[in-house]
């Protein structure tokens, strides 16, 4: 009779791919161009209204102007998000076009941290 020692391994190796490191999503890992900074506040909101950028792979710089964590996602945009902490940089490729970014902690968005972001077409 056999040992399941087969069985496990495989499984072991599974479960090693489900839990790995994130980052090989297809949002992130482009060459940065345009750059974008977007602060968040204590106050529950990020520190504009709105905020433009040109289109490309978008580099983000999200940092936090207070000392309540909090995310950064851009609604309709799959795998990316920034959290801080202090400071987080990450990379997204946008296309021309009007977004939402938002926090996504537990009744952040609903309070105010929501802004529009206007992607445009790069000049020239
Ligand atoms: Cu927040």
């Amino acid at each position: 009779m056999r040992r399941p020692l087969l069985t496990l391994a495989g499984l072991a190796v599974v479960g090693g791919a489900l839990a790995g490191c994130g980052g090989d999503d297809g949002a992130s890992g482009c060459t940065p161009g345009p750059q974008l900074t977007v602060v968040a506040e204590d106050a529950l909101t990020f520190g504009a209204d709105s905020y433009t950028a040109e289109a490309g792979c978008v580099e983000i710089t999200y940092e936090n102007a207070g000392s309540i964590a909090h995310t950064l996602l851009i609604k309709n945009v799959k795998g990316f998000k920034l959290s801080v902490g202090r400071t987080d940089v990450g990379t997204v490729q946008l296309e021309p076009g009007t977004y939402t970014l938002f926090c996504d902690v537990p009744g952040h968005e609903a309070a105010g941290m929501v802004a529009d972001l206007t992607v445009a077409a790069p000049s020239g």
